[in-house]
This record gives C-alpha cells, structure tokens and sequence, in this order.
C-alpha cells in the first residue's frame, strides 16, 4: 500500500517536468506500460496476503485509472502547447508581396524560324538538318557552282583544312536531300550559315531556311502560290508578292522574291526604300544539272528551291535596323520582343 502511494508521488512528480508529449509518453510508459511499475505492483499480488488482495487489487486499480487520468490531462496540455507554437513558427502573412519571377523570351531569330517551321510543317514540309561543316562538293559543285565562282573566293568563305568549309547556304543541304531520298521531296531546312561578310545588314555567321520541293509537274506557278502563303503568315494578310528575274547557279529560272512593303501598304516609306516592295529571298526552279548531280531525272520530275535569310526577316518583322543588335545579346534589347 505505502509503494502504491510512493510511485504515485514519483509519478506525479516525473509527469510535471515533461516538457513535451514525447517526454512525457516516455514516463507514462514507466509507470503504465506493460513492464511499468504499476503493472509490476499486480505482478506481486501473490506475494501479499490473501484476505489483503482485494484492497490492494482495488487501490492499485484505482491508482492506475487516477494516472491514467492525470496521463491524459498533462498531455493534452501539451499538445496544446506544442500546437501554438508550432502555429506561432510557421505563422505565414500572406500580404507579403511575392518574389518577381522575371520569365526570359525567346531570341527574334528563333521566333522567326519557329513561325516559319509551323507554316512549312502545316503544309507538309518536314525540317532536314544538314551539317555546318561541309566540303566543296555540296557547298558548290553538286550546286553547279563555276570552280570560278567569285562565292568560292578566300574572301566569301571560310575554308578549314582538309578541303572542308563551313557551309555558306544551307542550299548545300538540298544535295543531301536529292542524294539520299527519292521524289516526292518536300522539306525545309533550317540553320547556320557563314560568310566573310560583316556591316550593318550583313553578319558573318547568320541563319538560312531552305526549301525544297521535288515531284512530277512542279512548276514556277507552285512556289508563286506557296511564297504568297508564306508572306501572309509571316508579314500581314494584305501582303503581295512578287517575282523578279535574277541568277543562282542551282536554279534555272532563278527569282528574287520581294514583298509589298508592310510597313506603308505598298505606297513607299523609308522601310522600303520608296519603292513599295521589300527584298526577302531568293528562289527559282532546281537547275536540271542539279538534279542530274543527285541521280534525279530532270525529264521526269521537277522542283523549286527557295532561300531565306531569318536575321533579314526578323528585320524586317520587328523593324531592327542593325544585325549587330542580333548577337550583342543585350537583355534590354531582347526582352522587347514578346510575340
Ligand atoms: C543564297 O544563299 C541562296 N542559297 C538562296 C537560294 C536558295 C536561291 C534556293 C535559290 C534557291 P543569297 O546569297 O542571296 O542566296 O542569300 C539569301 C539570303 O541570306 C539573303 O536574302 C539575305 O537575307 C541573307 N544573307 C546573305 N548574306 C548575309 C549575311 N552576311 N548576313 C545576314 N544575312 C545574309
């Protein structure tokens, strides 16, 4: 009886200092667990005299429900505790205002090329990726290039050892192309380029899409209508096309194709030079020697290739009047351009 008494003053005692609810589950354990000292009081019983027992059962009884009791008041003080000042630690004000999350934006050139590969993609075309490196033979010959050619100079191109170059128009990727797949041919091709060649309107590595398309019947008619497609999507609906004669080696006929000026409607503004129209591209039949070189018979198929700079139709479109500003990669410059 008097160690029932004691380990309820022990327990008591021991209860108070718990400073949390871990702690005090430990000491509650001490007392009421399965080897407790409450639990070893009922383990004694044999040991206490029989007419004694049923006092003592009931006393230890009665002990264990009163610390049960104080157990579970201690605890849910506790928790209590616990809970606010967990509350107080991650307390959050909402009224805070937020950290700016500045998000970047795409570079004008691969808006360009990204407007121009969804056009070409939703008529039909698929993009081919042609190397930066490439040799004479792509690059010029398999293009029906004169070896007198003034493009082949020093001064145009960039030569690397070996009789390799890196690739001054991506038309070198048309022979790629011709060489490997059989007609119909329908693709564009996108990507570097480099030239000798440095002002405000000219950079020395700068971007080219190319276009091809080679089938039975194919005539001037089909990339008339296919450029008209083209410079609706990319400029305004209003906007024209024309075609002018010119000369690429490759083609037979060749085109420079201009736009009506988009900025004045045609009727002549500083953009355009006055003259209503605007220079993109250069384009015109595949010359039948090129397709020869490709192993294409000329008399069976036919096709139109096209040329475009991306640098002059980003120019063009957000009216930067430097190619320079292009590579500078000044973030003032370039956030400007959203859509
Ligand atoms: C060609 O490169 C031909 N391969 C295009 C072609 C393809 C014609 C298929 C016929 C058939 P050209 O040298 O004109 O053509 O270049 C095409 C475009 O590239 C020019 O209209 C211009 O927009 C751009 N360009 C040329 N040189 C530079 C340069 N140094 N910097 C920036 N853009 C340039």
């Amino acid at each position: 009886m008097e160690d029932t008494e004691l380990i309820e003053n022990e327990a008591q005692r021991e209860a108070e200092t718990a400073q949390d609810s871990h702690a005090l589950y430990e000491i509650k354990m001490k007392f009421l667990g399965r080897t407790g000292k409450v639990t070893a009081l009922l383990k004694n019983m044999r040991e206490i005299e029989a007419d004694k027992r049923p006092a003592f059962g009931k006393r230890v009884n009665d002990l264990r429900e009163s610390l049960e009791r104080k157990f579970a008041l201690l605890e849910e003080k506790l928790k209590k505790r616990e809970l606010e000042r967990r509350l107080a630690a991650e307390e959050i004000d909402v009224t805070v205002p937020g950290r700016r999350f500045k998000p970047g934006a795409l570079h004008p050139v691969t808006r360009v090329r990204d407007k121009l590969v969804d056009l070409f993609a939703g008529i039909g075309f698929e993009v081919f990726e042609g190397p930066e490196i490439e040799d004479q033979y792509y690059n010029f010959t398999a293009l029906n290039t004169p070896e007198d050619h003034p493009a082949r100079d020093m001064q145009d191109t960039f030569y690397l050892s070996n009789g390799f170059l890196l690739r001054t128009q991506t038309s070198a990727g048309q022979i790629r192309v011709m060489e490997s797949r059989k007609p119909p041919i329908k693709i564009v091709s996108p990507g570097r380029v480099f030239r000798s060649d440095d002002d405000a309107t000219h950079s020395p590595m700068f971007h080219q899409m190319e276009g091809l398309v080679v089938d039975r019947g194919i005539t001037l008619c089909d990339l008339s209508g296919m450029l008209d497609e083209f410079a609706r999507a990319m400029f305004t609906k209003e906007t024209k096309t024309r075609l002018r004669p010119s000369y690429f080696p490759f083609t037979e006929p060749s085109v420079e194709v201009d736009v009506s000026c988009f900025s004045c409607g045609g009727k002549g503004c500083p953009l355009c030079k006055g003259t209503g129209w605007i220079e993109v591209l250069g384009a015109g039949m595949v010359n039948r020697k090129v397709l020869k070189n490709c192993g294409i018979d000329p008399d069976e198929y036919s096709g139109f290739a096209f040329g475009l700079g991306l640098e002059r139709i980003a120019m063009l479109k957000y009216g930067i009047n430097n190619i320079k500003l292009l590579t500078e990669n000044d973030v003032r410059f370039l956030a400007q351009f959203k859509d």
